[in-house]
């Protein structure tokens, strides 16, 4: 069955002016919370990578993502850390994360292979062509299934020069990134283009702003998990081996719906 990776943000929390510790002890919470609900990944990131976000330091992204992540592998749950930086990568898996998440597929620091190569543990590799800032640019295909895991195959050959055993690999088409509404939907719909390519595969659609544009209207939170919730049973369907998601509840239901379908 499909896995779920759950999403934690590790980010200062707008609501509360309780500072950094309950920052992190919010993260934690939350955590435990998407844990029972069926997560089996707990993704922790400390920055932004959604469109425009502007890009924090790598010692304040580690004060935020650390403390978390220590504590939650103190309590043997699965750990990823979603991050650009290799210097982070490796103090995340110091404190017991067990993959690295980085959506730049190793673009983004040049170290990251290496870092990770070095650790021992697996990397979820994402497609990317630039920078959250002008990826827009960036967003033309031939073909978009095809050309998205041929730039993938590359990542994969470059993840094996530094060292990654081709089994700690996992690759991910990167939905929303350098792609535009109609790109993410040709992707989908073409992912066995990228599950062709042999390591497990990643997708994440979480309330992403395609599937706000696909609904039109005030695509509240709500109405965009139920989205994301259709959308992760339909890549289940696809061949996907996780989804990552921030309404880990409503994916669990989904995902069970396909499971009774399937038999
Ligand atoms: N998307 C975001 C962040 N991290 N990681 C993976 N592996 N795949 C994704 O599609 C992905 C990611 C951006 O979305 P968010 O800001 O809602 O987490």
């Amino acid at each position: 069955m499909t896995a779920i990776w759950g999403i934690v943000n590790a980010t200062p929390d707008s609501f509360s002016d309780g500072g950094r510790y309950l920052d992190a002890d919010h993260a934690i919470a939350h955590a435990r919370l998407l844990r029972a609900q069926g997560a089996s990944v707990l993704d922790i990131g400390g920055e932004s990578t959604r469109p425009g976000a502007e890009r924090v330091g790598v010692a304040e992204e580690q004060r935020r993502v650390l403390p978390v992540i220590a504590a939650l592998a103190a309590e043997g749950v699965p750990v990823s850390i979603d991050t650009l930086n290799a210097e982070t990568a490796v103090a995340a898996v110091q404190a017991g994360a067990r993959i690295v998440n980085d959506v730049s597929g190793g673009l983004a620091d040049p170290d990251m292979l290496a870092a990770v190569a070095s650790t021992g543990a697996d990397i979820a590799l994402g497609h990317w062509r630039g920078p959250s800032a002008d990826m827009y640019a960036r967003a033309e295909y031939t073909r978009v299934g095809r050309d998205v895991a041929a730039e993938l195959r590359s990542r994969i050959a470059a993840a094996a020069a530094a060292g990654i055993a081709p089994s700690r690999l996992i690759v991910d088409p990167g939905i929303g990134f350098a792609k535009t509404a109609t790109q993410n939907w040709d992707l989908l719909r073409e992912l066995g283009d990228v599950v062709a390519l042999g390591p497990r595969v990643l997708v994440g659609t979480s309330r992403k702003r395609f599937l706000a544009e696909t609904l039109g209207g005030e695509a509240d939170e709500a109405r965009r998990d139920l989205a994301t919730a259709v959308t992760s049973a339909l890549a289940a369907r696809a061949g996907a081996w996780a989804v990552r998601v921030h309404d880990v509840a409503a994916t669990r239901d989904a995902l069970a719906v396909v499971q009774a379908w399937d038999g």
